[in-house]
């Protein structure tokens, strides 16, 4: 029984699934790492695997975008939500922090870039942004550079609507307005049309518009993990699982151990 109860304890604690991505293993999960230009220019945009600022993460840096429609793109990505309805996604969880470049075009960490169709052969782009880009800047969730975030997606900060330069406050107000869109499939993204990963889920810093290139002109951040839960089910994805997390594992295996022997 008290076994049983353990058992229990453990599954409220952690996420139903657990994905550790490095950059080695992108490829055997579903996901890629794309750092590239856009239409053009030079780039020295990156996606590397860092222990910096205190946690096994992915760093994301694009390079100075001075030039309109000239991009760079730093993410990663994957085409397993192709088909899935907006509508399924029931929670978005994001750790991460913003190294350098901050400007008044409300600089953004690694975040959320996602692609629909939003049901009727049209698409629409979707950034999720912590803070506000409206003024006044300080609403929506703390700006400040090099501190660790935990955000919920879901309930703070706004998802923006490139095509309608809509924003919406929470994820539920994103799916209301969109109610039968869904994660767009690779081919139904051309390359020529800007889309540099060809997939519609991507993490980091993955400008598609003009407007976006002032959020990730020459900047750095980093995502520890992030969480996407589908129909309830939650996946943590850990973008490089910490030592700790492997220490914690194995004392707690050592203390089941101990349960176990006590009874
Ligand atoms: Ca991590």
């Amino acid at each position: 029984m008290r076994r049983a109860c353990l058992f229990v304890v453990c599954l409220l604690a952690v996420p139903a699934a657990a994905v550790d991505l490095t950059m080695d293993n992108l490829g055997a999960n579903g996901w890629k790492a794309t750092a590239t230009f856009v239409w053009g220019g030079s780039t020295n945009a990156s996606v590397t695997e860092t222990s910096d600022y205190g946690a096994d993460n992915f760093r994301f840096y694009t390079g100075p975008m001075n030039t309109s429609w000239q991009f760079q793109w730093a993410g990663i990505s994957t085409d397993a939500f192709a088909g899935t309805k907006l509508s399924a996604i029931t929670s978005v969880k994001i750790r991460n922090l913003g190294a350098f470049g901050d400007n008044p075009y409300r600089w953004q960490p690694p975040t959320f870039t996602w692609i629909v169709d939003k049901g009727d052969g049209n698409q629409r782009c979707i950034t999720w942004q912590p803070w506000a880009t409206t003024d006044p800047v300080t609403a929506g969730n703390p700006r400040e550079p090099l501190v660790w975030h935990e955000y919920d997606a879901a309930t703070t900060g706004q998802w923006f609507l490139e095509e309608t330069e809509t924003f919406y406050s929470s994820l539920s107000a994103l799916k209301a307005a969109l109610p039968n869109a869904y994660f767009e499939y690779t081919a139904e993204l051309p390359l020529d049309w800007g889309y540099a990963s060809q997939q519609a889920f991507n993490v980091g810093n993955c400008p598609l518009y003009d407007g976006d290139r002032g959020w990730f002109t020459d900047t750095a951040g980093y995502v520890d993990w992030f969480e996407v839960g589908v129909n309830g089910v939650v996946t943590r994805y850990d973008l490089v699982p910490e030592p700790g997390s492997l220490v914690a594992l194995v004392a707690g295996f050592v203390g089941l151990l101990g349960l176990r022997r006590r009874k």
